[in-house]
């Protein structure tokens, strides 16, 4: 058993929880404005996450359970946000439920078509088979929400370093618009 603090939307630190950060220089080439990236401090924290993966990664039938904090900011006019995957293996979903904080879940299909949901505390996200998802925050405090994903889905992250996403959430007159970079 692991035990959550539903108030910060953290697990309580325990040897069985994995944690991780990372940083603007770990997520090069995932902003769309790479002089505004490179000109930012590169130990700064965009986010940190907290994996519990009580079976070994790529168990059939099993669970894991993780928190992510986004942290509030922009790289040029994009919100902070993670760096964004497919599962590796493409039929496994996920869902992800919103603590704190304001911000989308921005979602692409294979076919590169992309769309937005809003997130705010409360929100419960179902992410489909076969759907890249990744997660900014919109707002002026960190972003909290819990993941629960089948612990043979595994990542592809190469497929979005190498291609990104079809559009980017950017803050346009103060507004999050999804705003389409490729023809
Ligand atoms: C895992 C789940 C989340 C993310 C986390 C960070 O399937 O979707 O725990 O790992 O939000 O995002 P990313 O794109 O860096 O893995
Ligand atoms: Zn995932």
């Amino acid at each position: 058993m692991q035990r959550m603090n539903w108030a910060h939307g953290v697990l309580e630190p325990a040897p069985e929880i994995r944690e991780t950060i990372k940083t603007l220089g770990q997520l090069e080439g995932i902003f769309q404005d790479a002089s505004a990236w490179r000109a930012m401090d590169p130990g700064r924290v965009v986010y940190r996450v907290q994996a519990w993966c009580p079976v070994v990664e790529g168990t059939e039938g099993g669970l894991f359970w993780g928190t992510t904090l986004v942290e509030s900011g922009q790289v040029g006019s994009e919100y902070f946000m993670t760096h964004g995957h497919f599962h590796a293996k493409r039929n496994r979903s996920e869902y992800y439920a919103t603590i704190e904080g304001e911000g989308a879940l921005i979602l692409m299909d294979e076919s590169r078509k992309t769309w937005t949901e809003p997130m705010s505390p409360g929100s419960v996200h179902f992410i489909p088979p076969r759907i890249a998802h990744r997660v900014a925050n919109c707002g002026s405090v960190p972003l909290r929400f819990v993941a629960c994903w089948p612990s043979d889905a595994g990542h592809d992250y190469e497929a979005i370093r190498k291609s990104g996403f079809e559009a980017q959430l950017l803050n346009v007159n103060g507004e999050p618009k999804l705003v389409r970079s490729r023809t």
